[in-house]
């Protein structure tokens, strides 16, 4: 399996390891694989050939079909996703989750949602946020890496799921999360700064990391403003609240964007109704892009 990509070189763990044979090897790629366009990915299972054992390297010769693919950031063969959001530095933005849920739930994936930084925000608030976000069909688990709280519970469900990528906005606290949750390891953790309290990108690559047994976690660059899908015929299956009205009620409409039409009996008394609307608006190119972090110009 692939476990982390530097520019030229890709880091492949054996699934099998004889005893004169290293754990991980360090890959370049076969040209062919180039010459037919394939990328290879953190996650993808691959054959290795032309192994040094000596010197722990090899050359990628194929890529296997992948399970599930997400975009950003790319992992393959993920199980699960889980979107880490703080309730504050950075500030909760219910625009910036939604692109988030948005790109995790188009890999069809479980999606889980993780607030970070609890310790940072007074219980009753806390409770109306989890309310919120229970609504939009995501009740979350809440962690601190500072208070503890959350981290068993965490451990437990990532144990569970053969490959779960952390994703979410930068300097919300997923290395941390991880150093917290793994002992010995030591991700750099950056600071949050500036009028906004934004991240600094701390983490810059994808990197697989082992919990207990084969369970695998990946720790993934922050950024701050997700793309949408391309279509907006796509939306209604990625909010939770519309496919769930839908499944029950569907539209009488083939194609229908569930906005003005006169006749759609979909209800628009949800929160993140205006969020949808925006998306679909944006995707037609009727508006302009709906606020949101937008990307510091860094990535
Ligand atoms: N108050 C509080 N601060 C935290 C907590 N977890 C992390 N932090 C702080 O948040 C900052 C960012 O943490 P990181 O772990 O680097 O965040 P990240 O999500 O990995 O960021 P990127 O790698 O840039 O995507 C650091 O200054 C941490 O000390 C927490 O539970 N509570
Ligand atoms: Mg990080
Ligand atoms: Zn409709």
């Amino acid at each position: 399996m692939v476990v982390a990509l530097q520019a030229n070189y890709l880091e492949v763990e054996l699934d099998e390891v004889q005893e004169v044979m290293p754990k991980r090897l360090l890959c370049t790629r076969r040209t062919r694989l180039n010459h037919r366009g394939e990328a290879v990915f953190v996650g993808d299972r691959v054959w290795v050939e032309a192994i040094d054992v000596s010197n722990a390297r090899a050359v990628v010769a194929d890529v296997e079909p992948r399970q599930s693919f997400l975009k950003r950031p790319p992992v393959a063969n993920a199980s699960t996703i889980v979107v880490a959001l703080a309730v504050d530095q950075p500030a909760f933005d219910p625009d910036q989750a939604s692109r988030f849920l948005l790109t995790a739930e188009r890999t069809s994936l479980a999606v889980h949602l993780v607030l970070t930084k609890t310790d940072l925000m007074e219980p009753e608030a806390l409770e109306r946020l989890c309310k919120r976000l229970e609504a939009w069909g995501y009740p979350p688990l809440l962690v601190s890496s500072i208070s503890g709280l959350g981290l068993s519970p965490l451990r437990h469900s990532l144990a569970n799921s053969s490959l779960s990528v952390l994703c979410g906005p930068s300097g919300v606290g997923k290395s941390s999360l991880l150093n917290a949750l793994v002992p010995g390891l030591d991700l750099r953790v950056g600071v949050v700064s500036g009028r906004l309290q934004r991240g600094r990108h701390t983490t810059r690559h994808v990197e697989l990391h082992r919990l207990e047994g084969d369970a695998r976690v990946a720790d993934t660059p922050g950024f701050n403003r997700p793309e949408l899908p391309d279509d907006p015929r796509n939306l209604e299956i990625l909010f939770p609240e519309l496919r769930s009205q839908l499944d029950q009620h569907p539209c009488r409409f083939r194609d229908c964007l569930h906005r003005d039409e006169p006749g759609c009996g979909v209800r628009r008394d949800w929160e993140r109704y205006p969020i949808y609307r925006r998306a679909v608006e944006e995707l037609l190119g009727l508006s302009r892009p709906f606020r949101g972090g937008s990307d510091s110009g860094r990535r």
